[in-house]
């Protein structure tokens, strides 16, 4: 029997509903960790905005039929609404029971999320074909990295050999094509080229391993049709497979982007709303493809004389959710919000223009800016939002453009009304840019041909209990950062080291977690010995961090490189490596397509938003335990933070017990440490 959790007994709506709560204003405090946040619902509140924060309470109590994913719209005789307690209720009308209505709502909302991240990935792929081929110009994009290119050319079987930067890129741009649209039976280049080979076999076993990206879109929607796949164990297949297309997506797009767009390197900056600086012409660029926000920051420091003409001190470009980071990482540009706080960073009054691309854009941010001077500007022919400026992005054209936009935003700046600025003094350092080559760059100061046994080392002496990567999304269902940062921080006082993406490095950098030196404040013994005896290995510009900013969600893929190299370095496959994964508040469908490809590649994976899979035991248990028996890798569904940090911390014992005791073994009697988990 699954445990049934409702996120919302955890967040406001319950909460408001006891006797004697006082309404809004303590309530609005109450929904988030992020003093900035906290202070800009209050403005909301006395101004009258409608923010996602309300508008959750406002959907209260949410359909349960949704909530435990049995209710099917895959045809037009429904909705079905599955209820197996009830008769005539226990299956739809073509008599799909609620195991294959779950599994095919899940597989579905995989392939959303597989879909985003290709279609990211691609796009960057484009983009350096066309560079490759001269059909866009050096001023707008050129390859800034040619010794990664270089390693990627090697890594997919490419010869390197005097083979000039251009057709270098050229060939690897046409590589990484190939992955989406194949026709013959070999796996993806991108999945096979960066896994253990016992996840090769592993995934060739089950048959998951995806042939092209696009294929197992279109098959896992075709599988899931109406009278198609009604076994959900095969579904969940299909859907894994749509899962580790995702994975191979994501990867391609972050080495593209570090070829394109340069390999981060640590870099000093600051984090929350407090860098929006009413003195400037303030843009927030918001969405994930660094292929526009990257020339907007080029085309700001170009007019930053214009908007001293205007009145203002320069032009400061800051970043919301994935996008931000992918420009906190390189150029060390202001991250401004995670997800949740994107309406509030408009209710400042001093956000002259916010440029979106794609993904994880509210709709909202149009009717907050109505109420400002803020220019909401679309960019992508998928991202229309009525009432916003819409600009066509085309990177052949793309200084051209973005300097058109920053143009708008100084023109904007002279329309701002003092009387709406409610600047906010919350703001952290941040210590960010730690892609693996950093990470290994750090690490190979103790052992440069062996970056990283020195982690495996320190997990094996005790001195730190394991790895994790925190990952996923803010979801208005929990208090804003509450779980991230009571998750985080219960890890790093336990002697984890941590690595984290997205929202959830969004949450991490606003708490000042990731500032120079924290990891004095929030590490464990062990973990503060292991920080200092590589930050005293070698000349340090910036202090080290508590939990290292490894980028954007597709950036995911960096852990999995990390957590791909510690099994090559114990000669172990995945599942038997100290590493899990924890995605606190996931929202997205693109955190479902990552949680599954995570859990598949052997990594007990932490949830803390009950997923929409409880109703039907079946699925409950593949996800929570028989993946575990398949993949080594598991989900823990934990919406409580406390029994999280406990439960994490018992996964990762649970390998550094087995690895020390198959070590034992393996010594006395010559055995190979790979047999088995
Ligand atoms: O891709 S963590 S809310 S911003 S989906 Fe979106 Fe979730 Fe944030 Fe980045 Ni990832
Ligand atoms: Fe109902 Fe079956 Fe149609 Fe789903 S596919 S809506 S369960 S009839």
């Amino acid at each position: 029997m699954s445990p049934r959790h409702r996120n919302t007994s955890l967040g406001f709506a319950a909460t408001a509903k006891q006797p004697g709560a006082k309404p809004r204003r303590d309530a609005d405090a109450r929904r988030t960790q992020d003093p900035a946040a906290c202070e800009l619902l209050e403005e909301a509140q006395a101004r009258g905005i409608t923010t996602a924060f309300d508008r959750f309470i406002a959907q209260q109590p949410q359909c349960g039929f949704g909530l435990d994913g049995v209710c099917c719209r895959v045809c037009l005789q429904g909705p079905c609404r599955i209820n197996p307690r009830k008769a005539g209720m226990e299956k739809g009308i073509c008599g799909a029971q609620d195991y294959t209505v779950v599994a095919r709502n899940l597989a579905r909302a995989i392939a959303g999320g597989t879909a985003c991240h290709s279609d990211h990935g691609r796009h960057i792929a484009k983009v350096l074909l066309h560079v490759a081929e001269g059909e866009i110009g050096e001023e707008n994009y050129r390859v800034s990295d040619p010794e990664k290119l270089r390693r990627i050319a090697t890594r997919i079987g490419l010869e390197t050999e005097g083979v000039a930067v251009a057709d270098l890129a050229r060939r690897v741009a046409l590589a990484a094509l190939a992955d989406y649209g194949r026709h013959t039976d070999e796996t993806c280049t991108w999945l096979t080229t960066t896994i253990t080979p016992g996840r090769q076999t592993k995934f060739k076993h089950c048959a998951i391993a995806p042939t092209a990206i696009d294929r197992s879109i279109t098959d896992i929607i075709t599988q899931t049709a109406m009278g198609m796949d009604a076994d959900p164990v095969n579904i969940i297949f299909g859907g894994l497979k749509t899962a580790l297309s995702d994975y191979t997506g994501m990867h391609l797009s972050t080495d593209l982007s570090d070829v394109l767009f340069g390999t981060p390197t640590p870099v000093l900056s600051q984090a929350n709303l407090g860098v929006i600086d009413p003195a400037y012409v303030n843009i927030a660029t918001h969405g994930h493809n660094p292929t526009l926000s990257s020339l907007v920051v080029d085309a700001a420091q170009e007019l930053a004389g214009e908007a001293r003409q205007a009145g203002a001190k320069g032009v400061n470009v800051v970043g919301i959710c994935c996008t931000g980071n992918e420009l906190l990482m390189r150029d060390g540009v202001y991250l401004a919000s995670n997800v949740a706080g994107q309406e509030l960073a408009i209710m400042t009054g001093a956000l002259d223009a916010m440029i979106v691309d794609i993904q994880c854009i509210m709709p909202s941010v149009r009717a907050v800016a109505e109420c400002y001077h803020t220019a909401v500007i679309a960019t992508n022919p998928l991202v229309k939002i009525p009432g916003a400026h819409h600009v066509d992005f085309r990177e052949e054209t793309a200084l051209a453009t973005a300097k058109e936009m920053v143009r708008l935003a100084i023109r904007s700046y002279g329309k701002r009304d003092p009387a709406k600025l409610r600047v906010s003094e919350h703001k952290q350092d941040v210590v960010a840019g730690w892609s693996l080559e950093a990470l290994f760059e750090l690490l190979g100061r103790i052992d440069a041909d062996h970056p990283a046994r020195v982690l495996t080392d320190a997990i094996l002496e005790g001195e730190i209990r394991g790895v994790a990567l925190f990952a996923g999304c803010n979801n208005l269902k929990v208090n804003h950062d509450q779980s991230h940062l009571a998750i985080l921080k219960g890890l790093l006082a336990n002697d984890v080291f941590v690595v984290a993406t997205g929202c959830s490095a969004g949450a991490a950098a606003k708490a000042g977690l990731m500032a120079p030196g924290s990891y004095e404040e929030y590490g464990g013994e062990g973990l503060k010995k292991f920080l200092a005896r590589l930050s005293q290995a070698g000349a340090t510009r910036h202090g080290l961090p508590a939990v290292f900013h490894l980028g954007s969600c597709v950036d995911n893929t960096r852990a999995a490189d990390l957590w791909t190299a510690m099994a090559r370095e114990l000669d172990v496959d995945v599942p038997k490596v100290p590493f899990v994964a924890s995605a606190p508040e996931a929202m997205h469908e693109k955190a479902v397509s990552i949680g599954s490809w995570v859990v598949a590649m052997g990594i007990p994976t932490h949830v803390g938003i009950m997923p929409q899979i409880e109703g039907s035991e079946l699925v409950y248990g593949v996800g929570t335990q028989i993946a575990h028996d398949v993949y080594g890798g598991y989900f823990i569904l934990d919406p409580n933070p406390t029994t999280a940090v406990e439960r994490l911390l018992d996964a990762l014992e649970y390998r550094v017990w087995k690895l020390r005791v198959h070590r034992k073994a393996a010594d006395r009697f010559g055995a190979a440490l790979t047999a088995g988990y």
